[in-house]
């Protein structure tokens, strides 16, 4: 048989103010794409079973527009699938935090799919001779974890999980807060013929039949770190999991994505004068191997006194971030020690960077700002910094 594992898909996903023609926020729709895709691909490939392995929407409370594209995406699976189970678990992202929230994911099993949200179930698909132990993130979120063990009741036994692996993502902080800590022995893959990991947002190989699928898009944490991780990992981008039982051969099938991140390489600032790094700033641009226009573009410049950032070529910055989708210029002061991105956790935090960076990152309601969240948040800190001082 033939199971899909897909993770992460983060609808309702929002980033920059950029807005699409119809008034929707761009990044959103990108999202929305990737996932377009790989309905389509599923639609091509056919497979006996479909896993979700989590984060579903990027947050509780979902626009209207994300609840409809999905209900929409899963109906044309199912008409076109129509004797392929899909099952859903809930990742931290989609756990209400009190029970009386309820959870949109219910909807879906108006249309067919297995919902799983709160404590870890047995789902046996007898015509595939197959059974699913489906461990949402509130399931491993207790203080008393589920043993994750087959029943054997069946030829093959498949292990649905959303949890956080000690030891990934900690280098360039891609791997995000809240997730439930879960250990390779829990999992125990020996066990299962395969093992269907969500949370960390990058494709990675744990074991021969333990895999996390990885996001279908650059959504949070620190896309810039993501792009790095799959470098080390030689992983080929976003995409979902085909995966050939027995033996679990394991095919990763690339979505195409509407636009690119782009890291430009990186400037050392020292000793140069604005004109001089103007300059240099206007080079890479040129030099991008792709166009930066309605690309997602980043310049890191290390060692850039405040002066010299003040009197830098501001229209011709605001060229960049007129053609770009979003244009960052990262410029990094003297005395801040060489990271390699933002919110990476080797570089020494002040308090009110630290809530920043956690606040960047924390799953929020979709009608909530996040910008005028996290300024709140870092002001009250810095306040309360303020206080103790002399
Ligand atoms: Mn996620």
């Amino acid at each position: 048989m033939k199971l899909a594992h897909l993770a992460d898909l983060h609808l309702g996903f929002r980033q920059y103010d950029r807005q699409t023609p119809r008034g929707g926020n761009q990044r959103e729709a990108d999202v929305a794409d990737a996932f377009r895709r790989a309905v389509d691909d599923l639609l091509e490939q056919r497979p006996d079973l479909i896993l979700v392995a989590g984060d579903v929407f990027h947050s509780v409370r979902p626009t209207n527009s994300a609840i409809l594209f999905l209900f929409k995406e899963v109906h044309r699976l199912r008409a076109g699938l129509p004797d392929t189970p899909i099952v859903m678990i809930a990742g931290n992202h989609d756990t209400p935090r009190s029970t009386e929230t309820g959870t949109i994911l219910r909807l879906y099993e108006a249309l067919g799919v297995h919902v799983v949200i709160e404590a870890a179930q047995y789902l046996t698909f007898s015509k595939l001779d197959c059974s699913v132990l489906a461990a949402p993130h509130q399931a491993l979120a207790q203080p008393e974890r589920p043993a994750l063990r087959p029943q054997r009741g069946t030829t093959f036994n498949v292990l649905l999980v959303h949890g956080q692996l000690p030891g990934l993502g900690e280098q360039r902080g891609t791997m995000e807060y809240g997730g439930a800590p879960v250990q390779l022995e829990d999992l125990a893959p020996a066990q299962w013929d395969y093992v269907a990991l969500g949370h960390y947002h990058v494709a990675r190989e744990i074991e021969k039949n333990a895999w996390y699928a990885g996001s279908l898009e650059y959504v949070a944490p620190n896309p810039w770190g993501q792009l790095q991780d799959e470098e080390e990992y030689r992983a080929r981008g976003k995409g979902y999991l085909l995966v050939h039982l027995p033996g679990s051969r394991v095919e990763f099938r690339p979505v195409d994505r509407t636009r690119e991140h782009i890291d430009l390489p990186s400037i050392d600032g020292k000793g140069l004068t604005p004109n001089q790094l103007d300059e240099r700033i206007a080079a890479h641009v040129t030099a991008a191997k792709s166009a930066i226009d309605g690309q997602i573009v980043r310049q890191l410049v290390f060692d850039v006194p405040r002066a010299t950032a003040r009197d830098l070529d501001h229209a011709a910055i605001r060229g960049y971030k007129a053609r770009a989708l979003h244009y960052q210029l990262d410029l990094r002061r003297p005395d801040v020690r060489r990271g390699d991105a933002p919110g990476s956790f080797t570089q020494r935090q002040t308090l009110p960077e630290t809530v920043q960076t956690f606040l960047e990152h924390r799953p929020l309601d979709a009608d909530l700002d996040r910008a005028e969240f996290v300024r709140l948040g870092v002001d009250y800190v810095a306040r309360v910094g303020r206080e103790g001082e002399p």
